[in-house]
């Protein structure tokens, strides 16, 4: 089977299979030039982001993608394959074990990274763009059966919480209105079958692949025993990688049946913005969508908690995680305060809290850290 898509043009479509389970549509309902624009983008993003490059090269790029992508039509789901053709069940929770279910809608929102305008750490006004405000693209959570919307629109998205043996059942809308482009969730971490990975594959899209604006979809993800931990979820739409970069990522908390959660748990994304999401000329260095002490989040223990804080890795750059005046125990038995973590990668720091006082928090990567990656932890006696 020759899969290179410039040799594929007037290839005859395949058979479609009777049980219903791919998508409807045109055969080429996304048009060749649109598969290609997309595809190319997204391979220019990941180098554009890994090199770091000229801002407004950056922002050209990002305009293609977009309109690439909102270009893109509802793919069909080609059976190629015997795989394609294979259909699933929906996963129910074990015995017992429980649907957690969530409502999430992502919509795209007027960001500020630094709301106070200043640098608590350095005592000074946020050296960073003297614009601070751009669209950025959020999970935000509602209430059951989207009735109301749950909290400020924030970043990361919503954590979702579930035991081994549960599902965890995301009812989730593109809710946007401005990017006119299809978004989706795509977890890490727990089970699920093609259908609910929520990843676009071009012809072979399957259900949770493609979630058009306006459009709802339910995807049911399964706590097997290998799940347990902390896991991002991001967009994995046509424009991912664009898309997860302003700001489509949260995280899923896997624990065992009954376990007890820590006294203190935060997740703490390490993250960027870049001109080609922001627009602006500099790159602004985060942790959960914020940048500098006092924007960035403040976390606070008391003496005697069980602390855990769980960082995960959000842009295309590794970060050293820090925290002063503390050092945890990882896996392997050896005692750290600094600890290398990689794109969507997940670190956690889990100690007791014996030590009182202002503390830091940041990434030791100094050009992250100086703009912005870094955050205060507050002990109390
Ligand atoms: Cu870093």
């Amino acid at each position: 089977m020759n899969d290179d898509p410039r040799e594929r043009e007037g290839e005859q479509p395949p058979e479609l299979p009777a049980d219903g389970n791919l998508l409807g549509g045109s055969r080429f309902g996304l048009d060749r030039r649109g598969f290609l624009a997309v595809g190319g983008s997204g391979a220019l993003f990941c180098t554009l982001a890994v090199t770091g490059g000229d801002p407004k090269e950056a922002r050209r790029l990002a305009r293609a993608a977009d309109a690439a992508a909102a270009r893109v039509k509802q793919p069909q789901g080609i059976a190629r394959d015997a795989v394609d053709r294979l259909s699933f069940a929906t996963p129910q929770p074990q015995p017992g074990g429980q649907a957690r279910e969530y409502w999430l809608q992502a919509r795209s929102v007027v960001w500020d990274y630094a709301p106070t305008g200043r640098d608590e750490w350095m005592g000074a006004r946020v050296p960073g763009p003297r614009k601070r405000r751009f669209r950025a693209y959020v999970y935000q959570q509602y209430s059951a059966g989207f009735a109301a919307p749950i909290g400020h629109p924030a970043i990361p998205g919503p954590t979702l919480h579930a035991e081994v043996g549960d599902t965890l059942v995301v009812h989730f809308r593109n809710g946007d209105d401005h990017f006119n482009q299809a978004v989706t969730m795509h977890p890490h971490g727990v089970r699920y079958t093609p259908d609910y990975d929520g990843s676009y594959f071009g012809d072979f899209t399957r259900v949770g692949g493609f979630i058009a604006p306006g459009e709802e979809f339910t995807y049911t993800w399964e706590a097997v025993p290998g799940a347990v931990g902390v896991w991002p979820y991001h967009d994995h739409g046509p424009n991912h990688t664009l898309n997860t970069a302003r700001g489509l990522f949260g995280a899923v908390v896997i624990r065992e049946r009954g376990a007890r959660a820590p006294d203190v748990e935060k997740i703490v994304y390490l993250h960027s913005f870049g001109p080609e999401v922001t627009g602006f000329d500099q790159v602004v260095q985060c942790i959960n969508g914020r940048s500098y002490a006092g924007n960035t989040p403040t976390v606070r223990a008391k003496v005697g908690q069980d602390v855990a804080l769980h960082v995960i890795g959000g842009d295309a750059n590794f970060h050293t995680f820090h925290i002063h005046g503390h050092r945890w125990t990882d896996a392997a038995g050896v005692d750290v305060d600094t600890r290398e973590v990689g794109p969507f990668e997940t670190l956690t720091a889990r100690f007791l809290e014996d030590n009182p006082g202002r503390w830091m928090y940041h990434c030791h990567v100094f050009p992250h850290q100086d703009a912005g990656m870094a955050g205060w932890y507050l002990v109390d006696p």
